[in-house]
This record gives C-alpha cells, sequence and structure tokens, in this order.
C-alpha cells in the first residue's frame, strides 16, 4: 500500500515544479487529489490520454499539480474548453474538476448543457458550499441561513443539490461522495472516469477557513467527520423517513444509463454530410464533363 502510494507520487505529480501547494492545511482538495490519481492509476489509463481541465479557485488549481495534459481555464469555462478537447480528439479521457461556484453559479450554463448533450466527460465537482478562493462569499449550495461575506446576517437563499441537478439534466452517470469517505470516492471517480457519457461526481469538501470559521463548524478535522455522521448510503436512505434525513444527504450512485453521445453523434452527422458531400461533387464533375462533351 505504502509502495503503491509512493508509485503514485513519483508517477503522476509535478512534484519537482509546482510544489508546495496553495491549499491551507486540512482543506479536502488535497483528498481529491489523491483518490484522483488512485482512481487513473487503477484504470491503468497512458498519462497522454488523460486531460485534466479546471477554471478558477482553489479547487480548479488541482490540475497544476498532476502531470497529465492540463488546462487551468477560465472561471466557468472548464467545460467549455473540455468540450473543445473532446470535439478535436474524441480518444483522449477528458476530466474537468471544478468548484461549486465554477460549475454551478458562474458555469451553471455549461454544466446543465454539457449534461443535456452527454458529451464523452467526467466532472468532477468539489462542493465546499462556498468561494474559498475569493474570501467566503455564497455560492449555489451554501445552506439556507449561513453566513458569508455576502450574507453577513444569515443566507436568505436556498441552496440546490448538484448530483441531483445533473440527474435532471441528463448526465449519464451521477455519483456523490465526501472527502471522509476516501476509499468510497475512489470507487465514485473510476466508475465514472470508466463511464461512456457525461458522468458527474459531487464531492463534498470542506473549507474551514472560509466557511466553517464564520459558521462555528470547527476545524478540518471536525468538519471532516462531520460528513461521516451526515452522508448516507443511497439503499440505507430509501428506508429513512424525511424527518430522519433532515440534514444529511446521500453518498452513492445516483444514476447509470446508457445512451448516445453527442459527440460521437456529431462524428457520425460529419462523415454522412462528407459522403453527400462526395456524392454532390461527383455528379457535379459528371455534369460538367457531359457539358464539355456537348459542347
Ligand atoms: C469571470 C470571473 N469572475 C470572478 C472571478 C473571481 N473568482 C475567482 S475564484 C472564484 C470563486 C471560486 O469558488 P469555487 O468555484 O466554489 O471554488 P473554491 O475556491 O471554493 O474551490 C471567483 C468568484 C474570476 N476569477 N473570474
Ligand atoms: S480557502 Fe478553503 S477551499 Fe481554499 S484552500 Fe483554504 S480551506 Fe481549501
Amino acid at each position: 500500500m505504502v509502495v503503491e502510494a509512493e508509485v503514485i507520487r513519483q508517477e503522476y505529480l509535478r512534484h519537482d515544479k509546482k510544489f508546495p501547494h496553495v491549499w491551507c492545511p486540512g482543506c479536502g482538495n488535497g483528498i481529491v487529489l489523491g483518490s484522483l490519481l488512485r482512481a487513473i492509476h487503477a484504470l491503468e489509463l497512458p498519462k497522454d490520454d488523460v486531460v485534466v481541465a479546471s477554471g478558477i479557485g482553489c479547487s480548479s488549481r488541482l490540475p497544476t499539480y498532476i502531470d497529465f495534459n492540463t488546462l487551468h481555464t477560465t472561471h466557468g469555462r472548464a467545460l467549455t474548453f473540455a468540450t473543445g478537447v473532446k470535439l478535436a480528439k474524441p480518444r483522449l479521457k477528458v476530466i474537468t474538476v471544478m468548484g461549486d461556484g465554477d460549475a454551478t453559479a458562474i458555469g451553471g450554463n455549461h454544466f446543465i448543457h454539457a449534461a443535456r448533450r452527454n458529451i464523452n466527460i467526467t466532472a468532477i465537482i468539489i462542493n465546499n458550499n462556498t468561494y474559498g478562493m475569493t474570501g467566503g462569499q455564497y455560492s449555489p449550495t451554501t445552506p439556507y441561513g449561513d453566513k458569508s461575506t455576502t450574507s453577513l446576517y444569515g443566507h436568505v437563499e436556498h441552496a440546490f443539490s448538484i448530483a441531483e441537478l445533473a440527474v435532471t439534466a441528463g448526465a449519464s452517470f451521477v455519483a456523490r461522495g465526501t472527502v471522509y469517505h476516501a476509499s468510497h470516492l475512489d470507487r465514485m471517480l473510476e466508475q465514472a472516469i470508466a463511464k461512456r457519457g457525461f458522468s458527474v461526481v459531487e464531492i463534498v469538501s470542506n473549507c474551514h477557513v472560509q466557511h466553517g470559521r464564520r459558521n462555528k463548524l470547527g476545524g478540518a478535522v471536525k468538519m471532516i467527520n462531520s460528513f461521516k455522521e451526515s452522508a448516507v448510503p443511497i439503499a440505507k436512505a430509501k428506508k429513512m423517513s424525511p424527518e430522519d434525513m433532515q440534514d444529511k444527504f446521500t453518498i452513492g450512485v445516483l444514476c447509470d444509463v446508457d445512451k448516445p453521445i453527442s459527440t460521437e453523434e456529431y462524428n457520425r452527422i460529419k462523415q454522412e454530410a462528407c459522403k453527400i458531400d462526395d456524392y454532390e461533387e461527383t455528379h457535379k464533375r459528371k455534369e460538367t464533363k457531359v457539358k464539355r462533351h456537348e459542347e
């Protein structure tokens, strides 16, 4: 196990150039990084075939530390860059890493339409319920009543569920995990990356510095431990009453379906169109020849 961890560290981290990292001690982003590398390693994906794109945020720094083809793009646009890569080089395994703000506020439109189109990309969303990098403003997942720098007296809006939004928008595979349940997270990421179609993993994480501190949720250890209590496996949750599920959330696979992938459909259409073009071209040439002959 220790040897395996060392192999992963040596093989996949840009350890000489990019460390020390920028994250606060105890931030869940590091756990996600480890889990992502273990999942890619387990799937035996060649490094050159993997592309990891991100937007802007603490979570979006993740690709800068790992030795694949990486893109650190603009806020909310990881999926747009990823879509371009996938259209240009369909054989590549394309993964995006985004924060809750990046993916579902400024990038919300891209997110729902990438899911609707069923593009063959894996979207990892690290949900820490806040805009960590910019000092703790509220995001679309900040719970009602929570304090942030933009809701000093308690948040008056309601949060949505990222995973459930992804299911409704049409993703092929949707799962939720937490940074407490690291080996479960490895499995969720492995399944998502292996899936053909748009796959989403929402990862419940901690920003103890910007969100936890303001809401008296404790430090990193306390916050991460709290996920042990609040996360309920989907099968168990089905047997629980809505009252028992109050303040809890489910973890596991929410949806896993197979349907046509739009980037592949697009290539099929391109080939069909080329056939028609070829036919018209040949036809035109024939007509020109006949005309010349008549002249
Ligand atoms: C177009 C644009 N708008 C706003 C910003 C400022 N900005 C940078 S990161 C960020 C929020 C990041 O929050 P989230 O995506 O949840 O990631 P976290 O830092 O919590 O991991 C914002 C608003 C920006 N860089 N670009
Ligand atoms: S500010 Fe929050 S999200 Fe950003 S590195 Fe620190 S703990 Fe992590």
